[in-house]
């Protein structure tokens, strides 16, 4: 019994080393010097190459590395066993300060500051109290309920979309298709946090960003399939959007003639607005690998059908 480690963005003597604290035999085997396919039982990953995973014929568990999985179900001859995904302190923390440092920056007009002093111009312009300035989170789950309540935390009045309603103190809850709409039109900054899954595939195009207050912002940290790109670049274009920030992208890295580049609205992060520390995950991940090998429900263990 060995588990495998694969991830080009995360650091494998970390894990191990973090991971032997709580199991101190674990067989821990780095990608691709795995050995044998048939002794490895559990698959510790991020974006593995297209079909790796169907060449271990005794996988028990794969335990993700992410916290969004489209990746992982959309590989060919995916085996039929449970997927855990990522939930972590760490990984909340750093996406929530993520998206508290993008939203304050548009609201206090750094992005236009930036843009002012490469044209060495003076662009006196204050900003609007936080208490007038409406975010909006798209999904409310581990992510984007804390980055709500941090966001509400700084005085902006917040609210969020999930599939159902949700109650959240300080944060107000819209719903499904339904409360879409109106969630939309009452948001000045849009964060989006949701999975990628069928229903919220492309679901930032050019009638959602029509629908929210003239001049909003996009902070897009969640898929780049979420977003039309197209449709983005039209609403910056229009003034209808104010500005991005992107750090997920279609394609990733972006091609180098993307106009997405050089547009002077936008603001390009690479795919980093969080990632799980191996000193707090380790523990769940050790979690799970017990779980695994006892024939236990995993943590955090993914609903297939729903997607996320
Ligand atoms: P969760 O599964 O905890 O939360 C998902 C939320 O989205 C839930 O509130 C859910 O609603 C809502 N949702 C799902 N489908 C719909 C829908 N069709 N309509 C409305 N709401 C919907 O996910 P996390 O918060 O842990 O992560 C969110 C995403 O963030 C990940 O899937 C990943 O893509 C992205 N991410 C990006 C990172 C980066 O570095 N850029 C790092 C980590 C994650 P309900 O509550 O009703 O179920
Ligand atoms: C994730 C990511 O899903 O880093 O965790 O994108």
């Amino acid at each position: 019994m060995a588990l495998m480690f694969l991830s080009a963005d995360d650091p494998p003597e970390a894990w191990r080393e973090a991971l032997r604290v709580s199991i101190p035999d674990l067989d821990f085997r780095i990608w691709p010097e795995v050995g044998d396919p048939a002794e490895i039982d559990l698959a510790l990953v991020w974006q593995p190459p297209p079909g790796e995973l169907a060449r271990y014929p005794n996988l028990r568990a794969i335990l993700s590395l992410g916290a969004g999985i489209d990746g992982l179900l959309a590989q060919p001859g995916l085996p039929d066993v449970p997927i855990a995904r990522m939930v972590d302190p760490s990984l909340t923390r750093t996406m929530t300060e993520y998206v508290l440092l993008a939203t304050l920056r548009h609201h206090r007009h750094f992005d236009r500051f930036e843009r002012a002093q490469r044209a060495a111009r003076w662009s006196f312009a204050l900003p609007p109290q936080a208490a007038d300035r409406r975010v909006g989170v798209m999904g409310l789950g581990v992510l984007g309920s804390a980055a709500a309540a941090s966001l509400a935390s700084q005085g902006f009045p917040v609210a969020g979309w999930s599939r159902e309603a949700r109650q959240l103190a300080g944060i107000e809850s819209f719903a499904g298709q339904a409360g879409l709409a109106a969630f939309l039109a009452r948001t000045d900054i849009l964060v989006c946090l949701l999975p990628l899954t069928r229903d919220t595939a492309g679901i930032l195009n050019a009638g959602t960003l029509a629908g929210l207050a003239r001049g909003a912002y996009l902070i897009n940290v969640a898929r780049g399939a979420h977003l039309v790109e197209a449709d983005l670049i039209a609403a910056l274009d229009s003034g209808q959007l104010e500005g991005a920030t992107l750090d997920v992208f279609r394609e990733e890295p972006p091609s180098p003639d993307h106009p997405l580049w050089c547009h002077p609205k936008v603001l390009i992060t690479p795919h980093v607005a969080s990632y799980a520390s191996p000193r707090t995950a380790a523990l769940g991940v050790a979690e799970n690998i017990r779980r695994a090998r006892e024939n236990r429900p995993l943590l955090h263990q993914v609903d297939r059908n729903r997607g996320y």
